[in-house]
C-alpha cells in the first residue's frame, strides 16, 4: 500500500481516531498501557505513516526506506495501533497485546512489523537515529531518519550529546519530534526539570526549529514533509500536545500515564472518542 493508498483510507482525523480508539481496546485488556503518552503522539504517527514517511508495509526492509524510531517506546500501544492501521500487520493482532506468547509487549521489538529497533529505556533514540543517517549517507541513499522523543526524556544526557553530534555532522536528513505534553512519570516537567524555552535551546545545539501544536495532523504532515528547513541543520519538531488527549476524564492528568481501563471507563473513552452528532 503506498502513502496515497493509505491516505485514501480516510482524512488524517479519521485515522488517529482509530489509532486512539485501538489504544483505548489494547489499554482495557489484562496489561494496561501507556495510554497517555500514546494519546499526546496520537496525531504527531498519523501524519508520519499516513502522510511522511517512505515505507512500504510490504517491504518492511528496503534499504531505501525513511526510518522511524520511537525513542519513547513505553508509547508502543500507539505505534502498534498505527503499524496496524498501516497494513504491516493485520489490525486483528492488536487483541493478542501484552498477552503470553504475543510479539506486541509493552515496549517494541525488532519481531513486530515495522519496528527499526527495540525502544524503551528512554535516551538513546536521537543517538540510534543519528546512526541511521549516518549510514544513508555512506551508503549515498536520499532517505530521512525520524525520531520521536518524550520531553521528560530530555532529562537524559544522552540526548544532548547526541544532538552535539548531530548538528557538528550536518546530517540534514535527520529529523526530532519532542512530544511535549508537559508532563513525565511524576507530574510537570517544568515542576521538576525547567526546559523553557525549549525552542531557544536546541536552536543554540544547532538545530533548525519549528514549534507548533502538535493535534494537527495535516499541518504535522507539511512541516514534517519539508524538512530539512535549513541546509546542513538538522531538524526539530517541537510538538505542543496534551498527555490522554481526546478523553476528558485523564486528559492533562499524570494520571493518564499508565492506565488499565475499567469495563466503565473503556466505555466512558470510546463514547468520548466516537464523532460527536452534529445535527443536534
Ligand atoms: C532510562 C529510563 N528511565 C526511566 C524509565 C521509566 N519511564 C518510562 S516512561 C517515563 C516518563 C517519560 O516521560 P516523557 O518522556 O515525558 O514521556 P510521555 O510524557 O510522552 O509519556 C519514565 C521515567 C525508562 N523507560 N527509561
Ligand atoms: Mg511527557
Amino acid at each position: 500500500m503506498t502513502a496515497t493508498q493509505a491516505q485514501a483510507q480516510g482524512t488524517l482525523e479519521a485515522v488517529a481516531a482509530r489509532i486512539r480508539s485501538h489504544v483505548v481496546d489494547m489499554c482495557a485488556g489484562p496489561e494496561g498501557g501507556h495510554l497517555g503518552g500514546a494519546f499526546s503522539c496520537a496525531d504527531v504517527l498519523t501524519a508520519l505513516y499516513f502522510s511522511v514517511l517512505n515505507v512500504d508495509p510490504e517491504r518492511p526492509d528496503d534499504p531505501d526506506r525513511d526510518r522511524f524510531l520511537l525513542s519513547k517506546g513505553h508509547a508502543a500501544v500507539g505505534l502498534y495501533a498505527t503499524l496496524a492501521e498501516r497494513g504491516f500487520f493485520p489490525v486483528a493482532e492488536l487483541a493478542s497485546y501484552g498477552r503470553p506468547g504475543s510479539r506486541l509487549m509493552g515496549h517494541p521489538v525488532r519481531a513486530v512489523p515495522g519496528v527499526e529497533m527495540p525502544t524503551g529505556s528512554l535516551g538513546h533514540g536521537l543517538a540510534l537515529a543519528c546512526g541511521f543517517a549516518l549510514a544513508n549517507r555512506y551508503a549515498g541513499r536520499d532517505a530521512r531518519s525520524f525520531v520521536l522523543l518524550g520531553d521528560g526524556e530530555l532529562q537524559e544526557g544522552s540526548v544532548w550529546e547526541a544532538a552535539i553530534a548531530a548538528a557538528s555532522l550536518r546530517l540534514d536528513r535527520l529529523v526530532a519530534v519532542v512530544d511535549r505534553n508537559g508532563l513525565q512519570l511524576t507530574g510537570a516537567t517544568e515542576r521538576i526539570a525547567p526546559m523553557e524555552p525549549l525552542a531557544d535551546r536546541w536552536r543554540s545545539f544547532g538545530w533548525a526549529v519549528r514549534d507548533v501544536d502538535g493535534h494537527d495532523p495535516a499541518a504535522l504532515a507539511d512541516h514534517l514533509s519539508a524538512a530539512p528547513w535549513e541546509p546542513g541543520r538538522p531538524s526539530v519538531l517541537i510538538t505542543r500536545t496534551v498527555k490522554g488527549q481526546g478523553l476528558p476524564f485523564l486528559a492533562g492528568r499524570a494520571a493518564s500515564h499508565y492506565v488499565t481501563l475499567s469495563e466503565r471507563n473503556h466505555a466512558r473513552a470510546m463514547a468520548a472518542l466516537r464523532p460527536k452528532d452534529t445535527d443536534g
